[in-house]
């Protein structure tokens, strides 16, 4: 999101009456299970934070707990302590010291199992590596590394020696890796020869080096290289700039002493990219942010010593930075961690993952559910997923459908799911159930999360009465928001804060609230669709497409018309076997037009084997609205599959 979208109010057109409420064995045994935590949290947001914070281990405790220069927010001043430590020291103090913190699966099959002791050896050393190579404080590492326990280490140790991160998901091409490393000055990359993706290598260090080649990028002066796919000699290595992992890790220290850190030292940068421009540093610091991500892991996920939990999305995604790494860790809890596809070898790789390791919570995205409906209910019935608990979800809206089969065909009917909402900036999750105490209502994520003010308002920043649509914004800070952009202040102030004159963050995104208050995110407020005077929500549409049986997934948006300003047109995959013609594209208009009303009939269906994406599974729609408009691509770099723009062009083309 750059600028706000123009909209006035979003109108909703989808209803669904279908409401779960808590299950009362649930309820009992759940970590939070009084509904006076919401009120108590409203009266004195504050306290509540404090008393979260409370709960992790300071080595010199905070004298205030919030200081609001809007848009600047400090939590837990005066306090230091050292998130590695929070992760690690004071688990391998008690009876989890031997418990499994990391459950990995490599996509070939290769497994291990590292003990909080084991990791906590691990980070200690590697932060000794880092050390020795003359890493301060303060400096910035970028870790270019597939999903394996070992991207886990490195950012534990940057944290430990108070280095800040960024880490840059895995598939990302050397020009991104390169823009990231010369943006953030990081002075080490870490990364691997390969990671194992579908069967064959995605080659990091020919990335890497490429990305670095003809001294590119001026500030790295180390490489570290971990050997995953290949045998080391085989790999080439930069005499003087490039080390081995294992080599590095022989002369380590046993320990590194964890670095007392102030709570708004940064963590971490993240970069998300931006609509039009540079990708955006998205920084977050410490204290605030460990106790957010904490606190959330406990309410939402219902965190136990006895779960198995795991969260399928890569540490490149601020998702595996929350909810892989930071925050189930800083609560004790055992995560699986798998390198690979989904769908290799076979389409049922993550029933028979749940069913190997008995997992209990179980977080993924929209998209990926959507893919597991059109592949069949085959796939996850050939397998005991009784083990499961709790379902998440988070990424994108889930469609009322998606979540229906979600809660049918892997929760096995019995299984609370949370739809979180939240985003990079947040840090950690705003909006969700909590799985003790709210009735869910599929497709909705429900409400704000004790002491975060969020609100839906028009224009002109006035809040929309309950039954109405608008802008979601938030007005009051939280601990794990954003501080700014790296390097670039008056864009954090620009981009976030400038639409309702710097009185409330806004998020981006358009939501409606229904008569009971809970909140229904309708995506993008850039991809509303404006049609003879109506503003649509392309979210709303695309459930509705959805809800159709013979339709596994849609994108839809608004092209220029005449008449009516925009037409609605959709982009429509079916499900395995269901036959893509004229006769189904009519009653897919119907559906629609039966189901939300005439005005949001599309007027285009376009059949398409796969819809474009970013890597973390969002439909690119500005992309789709490109090839509709026929102008020329824009920025396709965070594309998953290049390829299936191109095709899709081709096609919009020659049908018309
Ligand atoms: C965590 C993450 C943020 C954007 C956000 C919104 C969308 C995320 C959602 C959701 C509806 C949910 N989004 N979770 N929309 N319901 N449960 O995804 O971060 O990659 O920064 O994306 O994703 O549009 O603004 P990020």
């Amino acid at each position: 999101m750059e600028q706000a979208g123009e909209s006035k109010a979003i109108e909703a057109h989808l209803t669904e009456d279908r409401v779960f409420p808590p299950d009362s064995a649930f309820t009992a045994q759940a970590n939070i299970n009084d509904p006076a935590v919401y009120e108590r949290a409203a009266a004195d947001p504050q306290a509540f934070w404090a008393e979260w914070a409370g709960q992790l281990d300071w080595m010199t405790p905070w004298n205030t707990v919030c200081e609001w220069n809007p848009p600047h927010a400090k939590w837990f001043l005066g306090g230091q302590l050292n998130v590695s430590a929070n992760c690690l020291d004071r688990h391998v103090r008690t009876a989890r010291r031997n418990k499994a913190a990391i459950i990995f699966e490599g996509e070939p099959g290769d497994t291990r199992v590292l003990t909080y002791y084991d990791l906590w050896r691990e980070v200690n050393q590697f932060a000794g590596v880092l050390k020795n190579l003359g890493v301060n404080k303060g400096d910035r590492v970028t870790i270019y590394l597939p999903m394996i326990p070992e991207a886990a280490v490195a950012m534990l140790a940057c944290t430990r020696i108070g280095a800040v991160h960024s880490v840059v998901f895995g598939v990302f091409s050397s020009d991104s890796l390169r823009e990231r490393i010369n943006d953030s000055q990081s002075r080490v990359l870490i990364t691997a020869d390969g990671g194992w993706r579908r069967g064959s290598v995605v080659p990091l260090k020919a990335a890497a080096d490429t990305a670095l080649d003809g001294g590119a990028c001026p500030t790295i002066e180390h490489v570290i290289v971990y050997s995953r796919t290949s045998d080391p000699g085989t790999v080439s290595m930069q005499e003087g700039r490039d080390q081995w992992w294992h080599r590095l890790m022989e002369n380590a220290p046993a320990r590194t002493e964890p670095e007392p850190m102030d709570a708004e030292d940064p963590l971490y940068i993240l970069y998300t990219s931006g609509s039009t421009g540079k990708p955006k540093g998205i920084l977050h610091t410490t204290g605030g942010y460990l106790t957010q991500v904490h606190a959330t892991v406990k309410s939402v996920f219902d965190m136990k010593d006895e779960d198995v939990y795991w969260c399928t999305a890569d540490v490149g995604w601020v998702t595996g930075h929350s909810y892989v790494v930071y925050g189930p860790l800083a609560a004790g809890a055992t995560v699986l961690m798998y390198e690979g596809a989904p769908d290799w070898p076979q389409r049922d790789r993550f029933w028979e993952l749940i069913e190997k390791y008995g997992v209990t919570i179980f977080y993924t995205a929209p998209t990926a559910i959507r893919a597991f409906m059109k592949w069949g209910t085959e796939h996850p019935a050939g397998h005991d997923l009784s083990s499961l608990r709790l379902l998440g979800s988070v990424g994108e809206p889930i469609n009322p459908e998606a979540w229906m089969w979600y809660q049918e065909h892997i929760g096995g009917g019995r299984c609370p799911i949370v739809d979180t909402w939240w985003q990079t900036e947040t840090g950690a999750i705003l909006i969700t159930p909590l799985p003790g105490l709210t009735a869910t209502k599929p497709g909705s994520a429900t409400r704000p999360f004790p002491g975060i003010a969020a609100d839906v308002v028009d224009e002109n920043g006035n809040s929309v009465p309950l039954g109405g649509g608008g802008f979601l914004v938030l007005k009051e800070p939280w601990p794990s928001m954003l501080r700014t952009l790296w390097g670039d202040d008056e864009r954090y102030r620009n981009v976030y804060w400038s639409k309702f004159d710097g009185k409330f963050y806004f998020a981006g995104d358009g939501a409606k609230r229904d008569d009971e208050g809970y909140f229904w995110l309708l995506g993008r407020v850039d991809d509303v669709m404006l049609v003879a005077g109506h503003n649509i929500s392309t979210m709303e549409v695309e459930s509705a497409l959805v809800d159709h049986p013979s339709c596994a997934e849609a994108a839809v948006i608004g092209r220029t018309h005449e008449i009516k300003g925009q037409a609605i047109a959709a982009f429509v995959t079916v499900k395995e076997g269901m036959g893509a013609n004229s006769d189904l594209a009519r009653e897919l208009k119907e559906h629609v037009s039966r189901k939300l009303g005439a005005i949001c009939r599309p007027d285009d269906i376009l059949f398409t084997a796969e819809l474009p994406k970013t890597r973390s599974g969002k439909i690119m729609r500005r992309l789709l609205r490109d090839i509709a408009e026929g102008r020329a691509l824009g920025d396709t770099t965070t594309l998953a599959d290049p390829n299936i723009v191109s095709s899709l062009k081709d096609k919009y083309e020659n049908q018309e």
